[in-house]
């Protein structure tokens, strides 16, 4: 059936991943139409909305290959080959992510998305309709429907309808109408505020550029991500019940400098203070759900389908390895929708519900624990046991951000690592201890020292330290 006409995918949302999708579908030769309900940000003065920049790593980077995207982004982003550790008295630590070639970028969120728009538009058959926003779908007849700025309606038929509309997704909500949809949204304590740190006076990086810069507080982290035009944009992470308590100018330079001094300098105390008065923190969602289609017309992917806590740097990443995975399955079930769909959803879902898992885990742990010193020491050990067995033990954030090991494999790997790690650790232990009482037993030998006498004196030692 499909090899005879052209099959027509209405793809909703052109954020990143429906703009990237467009890509991806319209080289498999479909006639793709993409709908976003705001206006084409290449137009745009401003954009309002999430993070300014994000990290891409090896995932979103082999889908970007795949359309013949990547070195066009790759030209716009900055390097970053290790993490820089801030310490609350100002120290800087780095510590590389691996080998020269592990380094993950940070890209402009909006010069990425352009880029990606034009490339999509630049296939004949893709067309793209800003300001239409989705109304409604059925996922039996094929039909969708927007409602423009002007109010005005428009429908369409198409074969395949795929909701790219990210967390608060209108496709979702269609589907859970039409499917057994199971569903989770979780909102943590935590917001997120982002600030900036300028270029200096004479135009240059005031911190190491090539740096994903992070200040570990516990509950409060900082992050830094270098931009082209040498600024950085720093996103605070608390939860909002502190962001609520600093109400004025004063309790916010107390609390920076309380917890991240040397960023104040940098920030600029009159620039903080404007933008931290004049900003909301936002909240941070995680949604899991399943399955991710319905029938042979409807699909979600990207946010949509597994919006995650940020703690990882792999939402987009994760979205556009989506797409990397529908493109191989429609070429295993010769762009069958009836088969395709439901082996997406299959092979997908324990993929996307382990990095949802993931990101929400990082939350937790570094939240918990992690200050500055113990973040370097976890990731110093991490990097160490890599050099001592580089085929065996693989750091968790390396297998996630430099391979494209499936999510749910990572997972079950660390698992895997651990229990030898443990094994290892309690073998150590126990030629130690053997290693001491062999060494003993051969120090009484030469010193022909019975091993009576020993516990003889071992015990009258005992008996002068009991007190009276
Ligand atoms: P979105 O980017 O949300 O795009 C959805 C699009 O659909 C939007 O353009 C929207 O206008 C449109 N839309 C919505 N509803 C409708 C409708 N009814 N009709 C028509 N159009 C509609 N990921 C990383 O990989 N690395 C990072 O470093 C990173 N950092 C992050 C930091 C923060 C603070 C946050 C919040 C997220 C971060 N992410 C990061 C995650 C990343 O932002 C998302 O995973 C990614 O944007 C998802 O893309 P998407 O296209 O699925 O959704
Ligand atoms: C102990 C120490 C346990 C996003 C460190 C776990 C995430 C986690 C938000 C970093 C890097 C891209 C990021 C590392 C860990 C982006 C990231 C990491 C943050 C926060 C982020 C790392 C945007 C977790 N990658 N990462 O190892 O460098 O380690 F700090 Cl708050």
């Amino acid at each position: 059936m499909m090899s005879e006409k052209k099959p027509h995918v209405a793809v909703v949302g052109g954020g990143l991943v429906g703009a990237l999708n467009a890509c991806f579908l319209a080289k498999r030769g479909f006639k793709v139409d993409v709908y976003e309900k705001r206006e084409d940000i290449r137009k745009a003065e401003h954009v309002k909305g999430r993070s300014i920049n994000l990290a891409l790593s090896t995932r979103g980077r082999t889908a970007l290959r795949m359309v013949g995207l990547e070195d066009e982004v790759i030209k716009n982003g900055i390097p970053m080959h290790a993490r820089m550790i801030h310490g609350v008295d100002g120290s800087r630590q780095p510590i590389l992510y691996g080998k020269k070639d592990q380094f993950i970028m940070s890209v402009d969120r909006r010069k990425l998305n352009e880029l990606l728009l034009s490339a999509a538009e630049k296939n004949p058959s893709v067309t793209c309709f800003f300001e239409h926003k989705l109304v409604g779908c059925d996922f039996k007849t094929g039909e969708v429907e927007f409602i423009t700025n002007e109010g005005k309606r428009v429908k369409n038929k198409v074969d395949l309808i795929v909701g790219n509309d990210g967390a608060f997704s209108g496709v979702r909500k269609e589907l859970m109408k039409a499917t057994l949809l199971d569903f989770q949204q979780q909102y943590i304590p935590h917001s997120y505020m982002e600030l900036t740190i300028p270029p200096s006076p004479t135009n240059e990086f005031l911190m190491e550029k090539n740096y994903l810069h992070i200040w570990p507080r516990n509950e409060f982290m900082m992050i830094a991500l270098p931009n082209l035009d040498k600024s950085f944009t720093c996103t605070l992470f608390m939860p909002f019940k502190i962001f609520s308590d600093i109400k004025t100018e004063e309790d916010l330079m107390n609390f920076f400098n309380d917890k991240f001094p040397d960023s104040i300098p940098l920030m600029g105390e009159e620039t903080l203070k404007e933008i931290y008065m004049s900003s909301k923190p936002l909240p941070m969602v995680s949604i899991k759900c399943s399955p991710y289609h319905v029938g042979d017309k409807g699909l979600i992917m990207g946010d949509a389908a597994h919006a995650m806590v940020p703690f990882y740097g792999q939402g987009m990443n994760a979205g556009f390895e989506d797409c990397i995975v529908l493109d191989e399955i429609l070429d295993m079930y010769q762009n069958d929708f009836s088969k395709a769909l439901p082996a997406y959803s299959k092979t997908r879902t324990v993929d996307a519900q382990a990095i949802c898992d993931l990101a929400m885990y990082n939350y937790i742990e570094m939240r918990k624990s992690v200050n500055s010193k113990l973040f370097l020491l976890r990731k110093k050990l991490d990097n160490l046991l890599f050099t001592i067995f580089p085929n065996s033990w693989i750091p968790l954030y390396t297998m996630v951000a430099f391979t494209r090991t499936r999510y749910h494999l990572c997972i079950e790997r660390r698992k895997h690592q651990d229990e030898i790690l443990t094994k290892v650790l309690w073998s150590g232990v126990f030629f130690i201890v053997g290693g001491c009482a062999f060494s003993l037993l051969k120090i009484c030998n030469q010193k022909e020292i019975s091993f009576h006498d020993l516990t003889d004196r071992v015990v009258e030692l005992w008996e002068s330290l009991k007190p009276v």
